[in-house]
């Protein structure tokens, strides 16, 4: 049976290219906040599905919040809790999810215009937190985030209806050739990879570890890296890369002595929030899925003791 679903994964028999159905990018006119982005941001972004804005925050900025960081790693690896992701092997910390619940400071980076101004205008609405976390990718043990499209994965497993929910990396060391910078597919979002295979239960437990459900067929892979090519996005710590939930990227192991740490503030529009998932499949847990307490967020700016405002 023909399901309506335009974003049918991981049930068809064989993968699949499919065509997307929401604009990338909404007018301006659908924008409730102040214009964040010029013309030329604007059509980099439609174009390309992700957009580089070089040092957004400055260096105090960053220290304050790289030591929060380091702090919440050392923290929560000890308390053992859920929302900590260990490396496969080496046992280090390679993800703590939900960091604008569990974190003031992450909470306040969140909220800060410089970011959620950016966000309301590419989605064209008032918009909230489907997920947060911090990605540590640790100096010699951090290992790769396999090829995939996180709204494959949103959709599918948490119910997410449609392609208008964004990911704001906001850059904590810096990012440079060696040590795993994200690398995306420009061009890409415009094509939804379908996915074959079946989904485990609590999936999760494995894929935040090593993703081989909801990855994409190699030959469409190649397909969408012959047309696009492959950015990797380098830069110096507090600059921010804002990526559309259906660009395709991943990224290397860092074998070099230096962590490529990133958090990652995923807004979904207020007109997205989450159905039940595909399938049949048990929702995933609050702290990598928002469904409760979901409200429009108010800019305030970002205020770090000891930094100049
Ligand atoms: O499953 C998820 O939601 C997470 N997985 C990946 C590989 N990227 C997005 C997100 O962090
Ligand atoms: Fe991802």
């Amino acid at each position: 049976m023909l399901s309506q679903d335009p974003y049918q994964s991981r049930a068809l028999i064989s993968p699949a290219i499919l065509a997307r159905c929401e604009p990338v990018l909404y007018e301006r006119e659908q924008c409730p906040a102040p214009a964040a982005l010029n013309a030329a941001q604007r059509d980099a972004y439609r174009e390309n599905g992700f957009l580089l804005l070089p040092e957004l925050f400055s260096k105090s900025e960053v220290a304050g919040l790289f030591d929060e960081m380091q702090g919440m790693r050392a923290d929560f690896a000890a308390a053992g809790r859920a929302e900590v992701i260990a490396e496969p092997g080496s046992g280090e910390v390679r993800s703590i999810f939900d960091v604008h619940r569990l974190n003031d400071l992450f909470a306040g980076l969140m909220r800060d215009p410089r970011v959620l101004n950016v966000a309301r205008e590419i989605l064209g609405s008032e918009v909230y937190i489907h997920q947060s976390r911090i990605n540590y990718k640790p100096g010699f043990t951090g290992k790769e985030f396999y090829w995939h499209s996180d709204f494959e994965t949103w959709h599918t497993e948490d119910g997410m209806p449609a392609m208008r929910a964004l990911s704001c990396s906001i850059l904590l060391t810096d990012n440079d050739e060696h040590n795993g910078p994200l690398m995306l597919i420009p061009g890409s979002h415009k094509h939804f990879i379908s996915c074959a295979g079946e989904t485990p239960d609590e999936h999760y437990k494995q894929s935040l570890q090593k993703q081989e459900c909801g990855v994409p067929d190699e030959l469409l892979l190649r397909y969408l890296a012959d047309l696009g090519g492959i950015t990797s996005c380098k830069g110096r710590a507090g600059s921010v890369v804002f990526f559309d939930c259906n660009t395709m990227h991943g990224s290397n192991g860092n074998i070099t002595p230096y962590p490529r740490s990133n958090v990652f503030f995923v807004y979904n529009s207020i007109e997205n929030q989450l159905h039940a998932p595909q399938g049949g499949l048990k929702p995933r847990p609050e702290f990598i899925a928002a469904r409760q307490d979901v409200a429009a967020l108010e800019p305030e700016p970002l205020e770090i003791a000891g930094s100049p405002a």
